[in-house]
């Protein structure tokens, strides 16, 4: 079996194509085109509305708000974070010369695991950057109680997590501020961008000022900015595809249902649990591949491009055996055995409002063959 086309990981769910270009319509027409529009401001505030967050600041994409939640949260010295995730978590700290200080994860949830994080604590520790792998909100309360023994800050990459909630509250209201990510590979997305979320005034304030060069009125600078601007035609995006959201879910949780079905009772291969009685963007169909699998993580996803699948390992092989940081923390590993394992194991399949049930089956009868029958 090979697919007509390729199918890949990460194609973008997309609303209506008339409301876009209905929008795009009225941007030209009123020839303005970037620097806080009528449909960034618009997009904030339904934002806003949508998490019941009080500030919810665009950007340009989720690095970049990266970079400005921590610069507007004075980070410096030392940052606690995962190895398990996207490399931007790590440069986006290293990039302000802070050290990302790597620390492992909850073999259940993937997430950093806070019982893991005070043999990482020194004086330079400023702040815990959890991140909300694949839709699943990070254990929250034990973080917060962490940050606040230790009078440091927390902030999350909720890069992965839009659309998603923690005892009944949405991501985006945790920690000093969470950070989205609208990335065309998200579950919303703007094409490139994203978003900080926070409920603290002055923070909100701040990270205003520095995601445009730090200007305060026309002529009046305050702090070291920087340009982190959403677009007007990226804002054009993000309202319509926010008018899709119901149907993205539903989709999404649909093809989840059918990978559950077709991928039970496989030998040594195990899909992600999503908690039901909460909020999910279902947008990560990760499966992990055991040794009792007759292929390992690797074969597997080569037997699948093969046949046009264009699985992925994210986040193989963890932030900590990637340069600089392989360079810089050669022993970072030997603090890391659960990540190390997990890494060797993990492989992302095709989902979202592209993918129908009838290529999920074809995926799962090509994993559920033998290697004998390939
Ligand atoms: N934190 C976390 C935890 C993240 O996952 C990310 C981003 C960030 C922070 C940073 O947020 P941003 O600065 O990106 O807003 C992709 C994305 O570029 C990246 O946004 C995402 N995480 C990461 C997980 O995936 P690559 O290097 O894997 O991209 P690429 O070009 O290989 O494309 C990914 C897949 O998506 C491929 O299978 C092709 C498919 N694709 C991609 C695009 C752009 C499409 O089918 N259509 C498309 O338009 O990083």
């Amino acid at each position: 079996m090979k697919l007509d086309g390729t199918l890949h990981v990460g194609a973008p769910n997309i609303g209506s194509r008339e409301k876009f270009f209905e929008r795009v319509n009225g941007m030209f027409d009123r020839r303005w085109l970037t620097n806080r529009g009528e449909l960034v401001q618009e997009l904030e505030q339904k934002l806003a509305d949508y998490l019941g967050v009080k500030h919810c600041i665009s950007m340009c994409n989720g690095t970049v708000a990266l970079e400005i939640a921590i610069r507007a949260l004075g980070l410096e010295g030392e940052v606690i974070v995962p190895s398990l995730t996207f490399i931007a978590s790590a440069h986006a700290l290293l990039w302000q010369e802070i050290t990302p200080v790597f620390c492992d994860i909850d073999r259940e949830s993937y997430n950093i695991d806070p019982k893991q994080i005070e043999k990482h604590i020194t004086p330079k520790t400023s702040a815990i950057m959890g991140v909300h792998l694949y839709s699943r909100p990070c254990d929250i309360e034990a973080l917060q109680a962490m940050a606040d023994r230790h009078g440091i800050k927390l902030l999350f990459d909720a890069a992965h997590a839009f659309g998603c909630s923690h005892n009944g509250k949405m991501i985006g209201n945790f920690g000093d501020c969470e950070v989205l990510s609208f990335h065309a590979t998200k579950f919303f997305n703007t094409f490139e961008g994203g978003a900080i979320a926070t409920n603290n005034d002055g923070l909100a304030e701040k990270i205003r000022l520095m995601q445009n060069f730090g200007f305060n009125g026309m002529d009046n600078v305050e702090y070291i900015g920087t340009n982190g601007k959403m677009t007007e035609i990226c804002a054009a995006m993000g309202l319509t595809n926010l008018e899709g959201l119901d149907e993205f879910v539903g989709i999404n949780q649909r093809n989840y249902e059918v990978y559950r079905d077709g991928l039970s009772k496989i030998p040594g291969l195990s899909l992600i649990e999503f908690n039901e009685a909460e909020k999910c963007n279902w947008q990560y169909i990760v499966v992990e591949v055991g040794n009792d699998h007759p292929l390992s993580r690797d074969e597997l996803m080569e037997k699948l491009h093969a046949q046009n699948i264009r699985a992925r390992r994210y986040f193989w092989p963890g932030c900590h055996r990637m340069e600089p940081y392989r360079s810089l923390q050669p022993n970072a590993g030997m603090m890391l055995p659960i990540t190390e394992a997990v890494a060797e194991r993990l492989l992302v399949l095709p989902t979202g409002t592209g993918v129908d049930k009838i290529t999920i089956d074809l995926i799962c009868r090509s994993i559920r063959k033998k290697p004998c029958e390939s």
